[in-house]
């Protein structure tokens, strides 16, 4: 097994009291987050939103890069009205500061806008390595399940009220980095879920968990499970290209609960990236390194726990550039695996 990462130091975690000090008085404030965010980037960035708004009295704006795909947290924008605005729309010298959640400079999902002073970057990832950037409010915790749990902390220890929507957001990015504390949640993970869930809207809740799903998704999931195969307790699904990228990160949750599995590496290509997901099922057992040995230096990655997920820019429309990265990706995956291709099994 590759080696562990060692977690951040504890004791290092900055006062959440000094947030509001640190952006009172800037003009606006620019929240940004990972490509593609997920419903833990979208619930930190609420939170977030939300202390600097009544906590620092700044007024605020919420940047996307990438765009959403996955039904569920389409669903959890339109319903809670989540105001995203296209990054490459913004006029970024209206802004006097910016923050960062659920992600940190240097990861390659990430942009850093070089004119707009980074001021807060919280997070749970592990950090990209490298020198670490010097910002006044800097709090990374590889032990919590979901940024939410952090920035929920934050709102307590000010302390400054939670709106129903809020706490709803909030709740909704534990929920689903844990999924539903099953996964790499910590005592905080599970103290935040606890104390959202009742003050949250359950009606939304409930519909942001089961949307309505397009014919698309039904015809790319049927194609991802003739096409996944089964190693031995190692499952993998290389998809080729996709209309929904997010198809890569849902097959890899689902192959995991094949039976027998311990761990599952799916992948797929949209516009110029080939994204990689991979799931762990297996006590002791870091996604982490594991991500960086199957990736032997190719495309950007990250992960906690168990599970990670990395991208690695393709030129678009080369069918046979995806191919060969698709059987590199497989070969080391296989090595990392130790099985060899006699045990191979169709899965649907
Ligand atoms: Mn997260």
């Amino acid at each position: 097994m590759p080696e562990r990462v060692p977690a951040a130091p504890s004791g290092s975690r900055p006062d959440p009291r000094r947030l509001p000090g640190i952006f009172r008085g800037k003009r606006r404030v620019l929240v940004l987050t990972h490509r593609n965010p997920d419903p833990d980037a979208l619930g930190a960035a609420v939170g977030l939103m939300h202390l600097l708004r009544e906590g620092a009295g700044v007024e605020t704006v919420l940047a996307m890069n990438g765009a959403i795909f996955r039904a569920e947290n389409r669903e959890m924008v339109e319903r809670l009205e989540i105001p995203l605005v296209p990054f490459n729309t913004i006029d970024r010298s209206g802004f006097g500061a910016a923050a960062m959640v659920d992600t940190q400079p240097g990861f390659g999902h990430t942009v850093t806008p070089p004119d707009v002073p980074l001021l807060a970057v919280i997070d749970h990832h592990v950090p990209p390595g490298g020198e670490l950037p010097t910002v006044p409010f800097y709090d990374i915790r590889t032990e919590y399940g979901a940024t939410s749990t952090l920035v929920y902390e934050y709102l307590r220890a000010i302390p400054l009220p939670i709106p129903i929507r809020i706490a709803t957001a909030l709740f909704c990015g534990v929920r689903f980095d844990t999924a539903d504390l099953e996964r790499n949640a910590s005592a905080a993970d599970a103290r935040a879920y606890d104390e959202l869930l009742p003050v949250s809207d359950r009606r939304m809740l409930a519909r942001i968990k089961n949307p309505n799903l397009p014919p698309e998704y039904f015809r790319e999931l049927r194609r991802a499970l003739g096409i996944a195969r089964s190693h031995g307790g190692v499952v993998l699904a290389f998809l080729g290209k996709l209309s929904n990228p997010d198809m890569v990160s849902e097959v890899a949750d689902l192959l995991l609960r094949y039976r027998g599995t311990k761990w599952t590496l799916a992948g797929g290509h949209h516009e110029g990236t080939y994204y990689v997901s991979l799931r762990i099922d297996a006590p002791g057992t870091d996604a982490y390194p594991m991500i960086r040995q199957i990736l032997d230096g190719e495309g950007t990655f990250g992960g906690h726990g168990r599970i990670a997920g990395a991208r690695i820019p393709v030129a678009d429309k080369k069918a046979r550039e995806i191919h060969a990265l698709q059987r590199r990706i497989r070969e080391r995956a296989l090595a990392l695996a130790g099985e060899t291709r006699t045990r191979v099994e169709r899965i649907g």
